[in-house]
């Protein structure tokens, strides 16, 4: 293969909604560009590019596949990505190592929710973006519609160069709007014919070519002036417009195509090559120490590596992107993440599952290799001199958990393995062995995210496991103060056991005064601050520590054993065994005996006390608060709204965005559990939504009791 210069590659993220046809898109560019002979078939489960297990077992693409078309002596590196809401990780990384976007679209369903999250994650990398008008052979695609569609959610800058002589099973021909020709295709993979354009489509033609320059002017002030100048810019001109216009997002053109029968696709591959932006046209990526790193083949090499894949056979294949230098095969390279060394032993450019041996790749350019000792997604391999690291890529909160564990207990070791290595294959997974709730928990993006990683463990690994709900992370605080004493005392034979701790609690809050004093059934307390000592607890909130002895009733040396006493009991609340937070601990007195008191003494008399006040200072048990924001389709509105007041969400906000209604709102996560599912059968799958810890907030009493009671019948069953 020949060894490509950095102006000679282009990398393109393919997103959109699920179904959209972009595998199959990207199958006829295979095709079109010579790698495949034989085009693959998603139903025949024939794609270069879904080619893992599972996704021929659920007929959609569950990773991102990199490929490239070597075309015209421009080689496009392309990311073909899952259009699910529950793979979006793919993307996510597709388009921050990408230079551009093809964002397609079914003409026959216009725009999706699909196409709206795929619009707004190429909006948040601030990547140039191409809309594909897909499936025009559909009897139903009208891409006079779509197109209008599209203006009036996206706006002006949606531009179309190209639109179909006729759609539906006879769709074979485009009309290119800057060169004012007809393209017609008699077969796949065949050259276009390229023809005049017959009379009858002339004044669409021009009405767009009209559009189309003065959009192009726009983007450059010299080309501005030519056109207010003389009216019009020359074909040169207007193209070297677009391809500002494109680089700068100023411009959002619109091509069309038909991935199934390979219409338009060759010249998509041209419009691609003739303008979307090399790595040189779009600002360079910042390492993280902020400076920026140019891909430039005469500096010193830098690779990040940005995604893992264990494929049969062969193992672990890690790509990269090459960020700045070339990288041949033999180089020896730091990795800068890890403080290990690593040998680029094979260097292969990719087409799903094929790999082409090269020998150097360059700056900006994308590639893969095999054989590393420790390299993980993320990791940066520098060469001599340089340290460059680099984290761009943010990937979304996840929104469905569940509890797993192995069929058979003595599996749980391979289990957590298998677990990790999912994740440095797909990092939306997060995998947490909580402490906490004693369980393993996998969050992922949906529910379909999770059952593509269970039948992945029991079908390629061969272990059975079980999906449970996973408990919810309760706390328990207080609200209202109250005092108590406790006295540990125990004489037997020898030694005794002495301690007496008199406390008060009190509700914490930040910003909160000194206390001063308190009463209780009538008489009164006042308070020495002595010590105040702050702790922010593991898991939220905080524990305040006041010292208010006075006249020596208690050593100083156990007060730390008094708190050791009210921290175990924080860890282990006195209402339901969560996690307590929140709490301010006032030790105002107590009694010691001159032989019998030691710590434990005091470590048992301080958590006792804490606990008979904590229960007398009205306990109440909090629950975690999502954030949860939801796209839906307007005609869907108020199922969705209904179905959340089932869920005792809390509506903060609606609001009309492109098309759609955007809902925020609070909703416990205890209420979230299912949510995804949900969602999607309410909205035919039209509809998509986030959610983001916010914070703890009280249950409502009856929750609360229902609680109580069921840990409560937990203790009994253990005794
Ligand atoms: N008629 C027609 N069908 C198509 C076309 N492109 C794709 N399809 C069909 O649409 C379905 C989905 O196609 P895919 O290529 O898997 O779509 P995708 O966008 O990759 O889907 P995800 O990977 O799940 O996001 C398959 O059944 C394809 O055969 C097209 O141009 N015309
Ligand atoms: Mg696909």
């Amino acid at each position: 293969m020949k060894i490509y210069q950095t102006n000679e590659f282009k990398n393109l993220a393919i997103v959109g909604n699920a179904g959209s046809g972009k595998t199959t898109l990207a199958e006829a560019m295979l095709f079109e560009g010579g790698l495949v002979k034989r085009k693959g078939n998603i139903n025949a489960h024939s794609t270069v590019c879904d080619y893992f297990p599972i996704e021929h077992e659920y007929g959609y693409s569950v990773y991102s596949t990199i490929f490239h078309v070597e075309w015209k002596g421009i080689k496009l590196n392309l990311i073909d990505c899952p259009g699910s809401d529950d793979f979006v990780g793919g993307a996510v990384t597709a388009l921050n190592v990408a230079d551009a976007a093809l964002l397609v679209l079914n003409t026959q369903h216009g725009i999706e929710v699909g196409t709206q999250n795929s619009f707004r994650l190429a909006d948040k990398y601030h990547k140039p973006l191409i809309f594909v008008l897909n499936q025009l052979d559909h009897e139903k695609a009208e891409f006079d519609r779509v197109l209008e569609q599209l203006k009036e959610t996206f706006g002006s800058k949606v531009m179309p160069v190209q639109f179909p002589v006729e759609t539906g099973p006879d769709f074979k021909a485009i009309v290119d709007v800057l060169e004012q020709k007809l393209y017609t295709w008699k077969a796949e993979g065949t050259e276009p014919q390229v023809e005049d354009i017959p009379a009858n489509l002339k004044d669409k033609a021009e009405a767009y070519y009209a559009a189309l320059i003065e959009a192009a002017a726009e983007n450059d002030e010299a080309l501005m002036e030519k056109f207010f100048d003389e009216g019009s810019l020359n074909n040169e001109e207007t193209l070297k417009g677009i391809k500002l216009g494109l680089a700068a997002r100023g411009i959002f053109p619109v091509v069309c195509a038909c991935g199934a029968n390979g219409t338009g696709v060759s010249h998509l591959l041209d419009f691609i090559k003739d303008t979307a932006p090399g790595v040189s046209d779009v600002p360079a990526p910042k390492n993280n120490e902020g400076k920026e790193v140019a891909p430039d083949a005469n500096a010193p090499c830098s690779l990040y590596f940005f995604k893992t894949s264990v494929e049969p056979h062969i193992g672990e294949v890690c790509y990269f992107k090459v960020m700045s230098g070339k990288v041949k095969e033999g180089d020896d390279l730091h990795n800068t993440s890890r403080s290990s060394k690593e040998r680029i032993s094979q260097l292969f450019c990719v087409a799903g599952s094929n790999r082409i041996k090269v020998e150097e790749l360059q700056a900006g350019d994308l590639g893969a290799t095999v054989k590393l000792k420790d390299v993980r997604t993320g990791n940066t391999l520098n060469a001599k001199g340089l340290d460059h690291k680099f984290d761009f890529i943010k990937f979304p909160d996840p929104k469905y958990r569940r509890a797993v564990k192995p069929v058979n207990e003595a599996d749980m070791e391979k289990m957590m393995t298998i677990l990790h290595r999912m994740r440095a294959e797909d990092p939306t997974y997060v995998i947490e062995q909580s402490k906490e709730l004693r369980q393993t928990i996998v969050h992922g993006q949906g529910e379909f995210h999770l059952r593509t990683l269970k039948w992945a463990i029991e079908n390629l690994d061969k272990l059975p496991i079980v999906f449970a709900e996973p408990r919810i992370p309760y706390r328990e605080t207080i609200t209202k103060s109250a005092r108590a004493d406790y006295r540990h005392k125990k004489q037997s034979g020898g030694a005794g056991q002495f301690g007496e701790v008199h406390l008060i609690v009190e509700p914490y809050y930040d910003g909160m005064p000194a206390p001063d004093m308190f009463k209780f059934g009538g008489q009164e307390y006042k308070i020495t601050n002595r010590d105040t000592q702050e702790y922010d607890l593991e898991w939220g909130g905080k524990l305040v520590f006041i010292n208010s002895i006075v006249g020596g009733s208690i050593d100083a040396r156990f007060l730390p054993a008094i708190l050791k006493g009210i921290m175990g009991r924080m860890e282990q609340g006195p209402l339901t065994g969560s996690y307590a937070r929140d709490v301010r601990v006032i030790v105002y007195d107590g009694k010691m005996h001159p032989v019998d008191s030691n710590e434990i003494s005091f470590m048992l008399a301080g958590r006792n006390a804490f606990s008979t006040a904590f229960k007398e200072a009205s306990p109440k048990i909090l629950e975690p608060i999502y954030d949860v924001e939801i796209l839906v389709p307007g005609d869907r509105m108020g199922d969705v709204m209904g179905d959340l007041q089932g869920r005792r969400a809390v509506i903060m906000g609606m609001q009309s965005e492109k098309g759609f209604e955007k809902l925020s709102a609070k909703v416990p996560l205890k209420e979230m559990s299912n949510y995804s599912t949900s969602l999607s059968s309410l909205t035919g799958g039209r509809a998509s939504f986030t959610m983001r810890f916010a914070s703890y907030e009280l249950v409502p009493a009856d929750v609360q009791e229902k609680l109580l009671k069921e840990y409560e019948a937990q203790q009994q069953e253990k005794e």
